[in-house]
């Protein structure tokens, strides 16, 4: 039985819950899940059982409490060293460092026009000219990232092998995928990548079967 437990919102909507989930994975430690449907009655109540900050999610180890998802991203990578959850390179942890935080407090018309809905097909929805900006940024930054580290390290993600950038932005890849914007190919191909994932795969599974339904 794990001593970590990620306190998460449903998959088929918690984009942030995503991230932290996607690093324990690939971090291959062992957690357990304690899934709280957002937009309940109770749900409030229920995340203020285990967050601080009322939000979800929230990450238990023994009697410590990790809440926001870069926080939990980031003590996941100390849990486990060897994940390589950042680059070891400095410059490239440093740059993946950069665009974690952009998405951790940017890309707002994004998040709102276009939430993370795993349970519909919403194509050509949500495309704002604000919206359309964000994602111009988007596909710079992981353009940058790819051209920069991604490639020369040799593999298909923003910084070579999987990092906490991928974890950060893989709900930004389902809901260009959801929303079918417009991208490059070489975004399409690091979003097939991401996809590809057998985590990211098992998470949209969950995510599909699951019983709760509005409309974000
Ligand atoms: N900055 C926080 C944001 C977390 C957040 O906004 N979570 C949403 C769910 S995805 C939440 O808990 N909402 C409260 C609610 O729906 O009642 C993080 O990175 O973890």
């Amino acid at each position: 039985m794990s001593d970590l437990t990620l306190v998460m919102g449903n998959k088929a909507y918690s984009s942030w819950s995503l991230r932290p989930w996607l690093a324990l994975k690939q971090a291959g430690l062992a957690f357990a899940e304690t899934v709280i449907p957002l937009r309940q009655p109770d749900t409030a109540a229920r995340i203020a059982e285990h967050s601080p900050s009322g939000r979800v999610p929230s990450l238990i180890h023994g009697g410590l409490t990790v809440w926001d998802s870069l926080a939990i991203c980031e003590y996941v990578a100390e849990l486990a060293p060897d994940a390589g959850l950042w680059p070891a390179d400095r410059a490239a942890r440093a740059v993946a460092r950069a665009v974690s935080a952009e998405m951790h407090s940017g890309f707002v018309s994004l998040r709102t026009t276009m939430p993370m809905n795993l349970k519909s097909d919403r194509k050509g929805q949500g495309l704002t000219e604000t919206t359309a900006a964000d994602i111009t940024r988007i596909e710079a930054l992981w353009a940058d990232a790819r051209t920069r580290f991604g490639i020369p390290a040799g593999g298909p993600f923003l910084f070579g092998a999987f990092t906490i950038a991928d974890a950060m932005f893989a709900p930004v890849v389902t809901r260009l995928e959801t929303y079918g914007a417009p991208v490059s190919p070489e975004s399409r191909a690091y979003m097939d990548a991401v996809l590809a994932l057998p985590a990211m795969r098992e998470w949209i599974v969950a995510a599909k079967a699951e019983p709760w339904e509005f409309e974000p």
